[in-house]
């Protein structure tokens, strides 16, 4: 496994992992660029050191320099790597985006246990027909990573995407929420379990659970920013026209996910997108607050 590895020279506790899906296939050039800068510059500025996760050249690259960030954000054909992408991806060498799913890999991997990101893949709508419930959920049930995020989109079942998580055995805790954001809302209808008010808290809950032996990992939700955050309405339309424009394309697999991120994008304009870099931005830093307590817990084990 090590001889796979390339862990950047910034990259040491407290760490916080950043995928990689989001700026290939996420966001537009030069936002993505500039997010992804921004990104490790909040995990620094938190006290944390940031770790972009990406595959190049046939190595789990975990800290990305500032060329391989700038040829992830601008070379066309980049592939989506989850789990079952993970080992052809290394083996020939394709320049491979991390999901959730595969940055948890390369993050527990590298021994980082708290990762930010936008938002979690989950069980699509329609999934009882279709089957389609992202990887990022197993993932989640197998490998000992902490997730922060905004919660899901709501262009997935996020009813049976909690569902899944239970059955899973993975928490879900709110952060300073008892109810499940819905990515472009802080709001889904649905009650949360679990919440925590603090770094603390969550590293308490997340130590103990390490601590136990249970292998997999958590999710922490966060609210999307207030003054970024979209109307019900407005999202509620823009995600109705997304799903129909899927259906009529016959969009199938995983180029599912992309293409309704994009449709929604479109459909609010540049709305999402101003979303989408401002929660980033807020999950990273409430990350990096959460790697340092984790680290206080205890240095040697994390
Ligand atoms: N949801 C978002 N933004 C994203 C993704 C999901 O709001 O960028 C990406 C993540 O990388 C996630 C992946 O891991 O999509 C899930 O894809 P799929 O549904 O094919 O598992
Ligand atoms: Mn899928």
């Amino acid at each position: 496994m090590q001889k796979y590895l390339e862990i950047g020279e910034e990259v040491r506790q407290p760490a916080v992992a950043l995928e990689s899906t989001v700026i290939s296939h996420g966001l537009p050039y030069p936002e993505n660029i500039q997010t992804a800068r921004a990104l490790e510059e909040t995990v620094r500025q938190n006290g944390a050191n940031p770790a972009t996760i990406a595959l190049m050249d046939g190595k789990i690259k975990v800290g990305l320099g500032a060329d391989a960030l700038e040829k992830l954000a601008t070379a066309k054909d980049v592939a989506k790597v989850s789990r079952r992408d993970f080992a052809a991806a290394l083996a020939r060498g394709t320049i491979g985006a991390t999901t959730v799913a595969a940055t948890m890999i390369a993050a527990q991997m590298a021994g980082i246990k708290v990762f930010a990101t936008g938002g979690i893949g989950g069980v699509h709508r329609g999934a009882a027909q279709t089957f389609d419930i992202s990887a990022d959920l197993t993932e989640l049930a197998r490998t000992p990573v902490l997730v922060v995020c905004a919660g899901a989109k709501a262009i997935l079942d996020l009813e049976l995407t909690m569902e899944y998580l239970e059955t899973q055995g993975v928490p879900v805790i709110g952060y300073g929420t008892n109810e499940l954001p819905a990515f472009y809302t802080a709001h889904s209808g649905i009650s949360l379990e679990l919440r925590a008010d603090s770094p603390e808290e969550v590293a308490a809950i997340a130590r103990t659970q390490w601590d136990l032996g249970f292998s997999g990992g958590l999710v922490v939700v966060v609210p999307p920013p207030a003054s970024a955050a979209l109307s019900a309405d407005e999202i509620n339309r823009a995600i109705e026209a997304s799903l129909q424009q899927a259906g009529t394309a016959g969009v199938k697999g995983k180029a599912v996910s992309p293409f309704l991120l994009a449709a929604v994008s479109r459909e609010t304009g540049g709305k999402s997108l101003t979303l989408n870099m401002a929660l980033l931005k807020n999950n990273a830093a409430v990350a990096a607050q959460i790697a340092k307590a984790l680290y206080m817990t205890d240095a040697r084990l994390i």
